[in-house]
C-alpha cells in the first residue's frame, strides 16, 4: 500500500512506519489521527515520519546513540488517506511518564510536531485510549451526577451564569449579583476567567461576602446554590491558599466547585487539584484554546482531543462550546461531538469510537454498562474502577434564555451545566429578571411548550425574547450593511 510514497522514505523515516501491525488496539497503543500537511519539500509520508520520530523517539537524523530497546519505543505511522490528509500515528504508551500524567503526552503529540517545519499543516483531530491505559489516569471524581444530587436537580440542565462585567466589581457588588442571580432562581455562579486577587476585589473578601449571598439566597428560596471559584494562581502555594480559604469559609461540601484556566495555568495545576480534592467539582476554563481549536486553524488539535484529555485529568467539567448557537467561533461538528465525547461512557469521536470504560469492550460488561449510561442512570459511582466517570459539558459563550432548546435540540439531551453571563445581566430589569427568564425558558423547554408560547404570562421571558431576539435582528443588519 501506498508503496511508492514508502520507496521515497530514508532509513530515519523508515523506522517511524508500519502498515502491518496485527493489531493497534492491542493495548500497547495509544492512537492519535491527524490532520497533516508536508512543509518544504517532503511528501506527507515523509512528513508524517517525521511527525512520528518528533513526537516519540527520535529527532531528524537516525542518531548512533539509537538502542534496539529505543527503537521499540518509536511512534509508528499506520494508516494514511492521501484524500483527505490524514496521517494514523500509534504510540507506544510506555513512552509517557508513569502515574497518570497528561502533560507529558501533550508534550509529545501535540508539542515541538506544531514547530516543525516539515509540516505546513499538522491538527491532532482525535486520539483513542486503550482500556488498559485508561486505568492509570485519574478521570473525574465529583462529577454532574453528585452535583444533581446535591442541588436535587434532575431532567434538566444545570442553569449558570458568570458574574458581569467581566472584572471591576467590587466583592460586595460581586456577591450582590450572585444573589440577585440565585433567588432569581438560577443554580451556579461562575467567577469569570480572570477573577483573582485585584485590589478593588480582595479575593478573601469576595469568598466572604459569596458565602453572605449564598447563605441569604438559600434561605429565601429553600434550594440550594453552587458557586465556582476561580483558584487560578501565580504558584502552587497561593492556589492551595485560596483553596483553603473556601474550604474554611463555612461552604456547605457541593456548593462550592473549583474552577482553573487550565490552557493558562496548566495541566499540572487541573491534576493537582484533581488530586488533592477529588471532593470537589473540577471546572476547567480553556481560555486561550482558540489557538489550538478554531476550525479554521491548521496548526493544533480539536475541541474534542482538548476536552478528552480533560476527562483523562479528571476534570469534573469543562467548556465544550456553543456549537455556533452562541458567540464563540465553534460548529454542532466541533462541538457536540466534544461534548458527548466527554460525557457518555461509548462515544463516536472525529475518528475513533471510544469506549471510556476499563473492561474490555468485547465483555458484555461494557454493553450494559453503555445502555445504562445512555439511560443516564448512576454507573460508575461506586465502581469507578470500570471505567472513567462521565466529564460535563459546560455551554457558555455568548447565550441567553432565547438560546437554550436551540443549543438542547443541537445536544439532544440536558445533562450538561449552562453559563449565560450577558444572557442575564443584560436582561432589561436586570440580573434577577435575567435568572427568571433562564428558569421559565427552561420550564418551557421541559414542559414542551414554545418559549413565545409560555411568555405570555411571564413578563421576565417576553422581555428577554424581545431584548435578545431585537438585539440578534441589530446584529444582522450591522453584518448586512457593514
Ligand atoms: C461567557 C464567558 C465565558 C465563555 C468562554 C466569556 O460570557 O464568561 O468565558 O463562555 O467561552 O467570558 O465570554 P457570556 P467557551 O455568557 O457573557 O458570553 O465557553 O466557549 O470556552
Ligand atoms: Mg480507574
Ligand atoms: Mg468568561
Ligand atoms: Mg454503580
Amino acid at each position: 500500500m501506498h508503496e511508492d510514497l514508502f520507496n521515497t522514505l530514508n532509513p530515519h523515516q523508515k523506522a517511524y512506519i508500519n502498515f502491518e501491525i496485527p493489531n493497534v488496539k492491542n493495548g500497547e497503543y495509544m492512537l492519535c489521527a491527524f490532520h497533516l500537511r508536508p512543509g518544504g519539500d517532503l511528501n506527507i509520508l515523509q512528513a508524517a515520519c517525521e511527525t512520528a520520530a518528533e513526537s516519540s523517539t527520535g529527532t531528524n537524523f537516525l542518531v548512533n546513540t539509537e538502542t534496539p530497546f529505543a527503537r521499540e519505543m518509536n511512534a509508528l505511522v499506520y494508516k494514511l488517506d492521501l484524500e483527505k490528509s490524514l496521517v494514523w500515528i500509534a504510540y507506544p504508551w510506555r513512552l509517557f511518564d508513569r502515574g497518570g500524567n497528561v502533560q507529558n503526552i501533550l508534550t509529545y503529540i501535540v508539542g515541538n510536531v506544531l514547530g516543525m517545519k516539515e509540516v505546513s499543516a499538522i491538527k491532532l483531530l482525535d486520539v483513542w485510549f486503550p482500556p488498559a491505559m485508561l486505568e492509570q489516569y485519574d478521570g473525574p471524581s465529583y462529577t454532574l451526577d453528585d452535583m444533581r444530587k446535591y442541588l436535587d436537580v434532575y431532567d434538566r440542565p444545570i442553569l449558570g451564569t458568570i458574574i458581569k462585567p467581566k472584572m471591576g466589581l467590587t466583592s460586595a457588588e460581586y456577591a450582590e449579583a450572585c444573589y440577585d442571580f440565585w433567588v432569581g432562581g438560577g443554580d451556579f455562579v461562575k467567577n469569570d476567567e480572570p477573577q483573582a486577587n485585584q485590589d478593588f476585589c480582595p479575593y478573601d473578601k469576595m469568598v466572604k461576602h459569596v458565602k453572605e449571598a449564598m447563605d441569604k439566597a438559600v434561605k429565601e428560596t429553600g434550594h440550594k446554590k453552587v458557586h465556582s471559584f476561580n483558584v487560578s494562581a501565580a504558584d502552587y502555594d497561593t492556589m492551595i491558599e485560596r483553596c483553603e480559604m473556601i474550604v474554611n469559609a463555612g461552604f456547605e461540601k457541593g456548593s462550592y466547585a473549583f474552577l482553573i484556566d487550565g490552557t493558562t495555568a496548566g495541566w499540572m495545576a487541573v491534576q493537582t487539584l484533581r488530586r488533592k480534592y477529588p471532593d470537589v467539582f473540577l471546572h476547567f476554563h480553556r481560555a486561550g484554546h482558540g489557538a489550538y481549536t478554531r476550525p479554521e486553524n491548521p496548526i493544533g488539535f480539536s475541541v474534542l482531543v482538548l476536552s478528552k484529555f480533560a476527562r483523562l485529568a479528571g476534570a469534573s467539567g469543562i467548556h465544550t462550546g456553543t456549537a455556533g448557537v452562541g458567540k464563540m467561533a465553534g460548529t454542532p461538528t466541533e462541538d457536540i461531538t466534544a461534548a458527548t465525547g466527554i460525557l457518555k461512557l461509548v462515544s463516536e469521536g472525529h475518528i475513533f469510537h471510544q469506549s471510556w470504560s476499563t473492561v474490555p469492550e468485547k465483555d458484555l460488561d461494557v454493553v450494559k454498562l453503555a445502555q445504562e449510561d445512555e439511560a443516564h442512570h448512576v454507573i460508575l459511582e461506586d465502581d469507578s474502577w470500570r471505567g472513567l466517570k462521565k466529564c460535563t459539558p459546560i455551554i457558555s459563550g455568548g447565550l441567553n434564555p432565547t438560546l437554550l432548546k436551540p443549543f438542547i435540540d443541537l445536544m439532544g439531551g440536558v445533562d450538561f451545566i449552562t453559563t449565560m453571563g450577558a444572557g442575564c445581566h443584560a436582561h432589561p430589569k436586570g440580573t434577577q429578571a435575567g435568572a427568571k427568564a433562564l428558569v421559565q425558558a427552561c420550564e418551557a423547554y421541559q414542559k414542551g411548550i414554545s418559549i413565545e408560547e409560555y411568555s405570555k404570562d411571564r413578563p421576565e421571558l417576553a422581555e428577554a425574547i424581545e431584548f435578545f431576539t431585537k438585539k440578534k435582528h441589530v446584529d444582522n443588519l450591522k453584518k448586512e450593511f457593514s
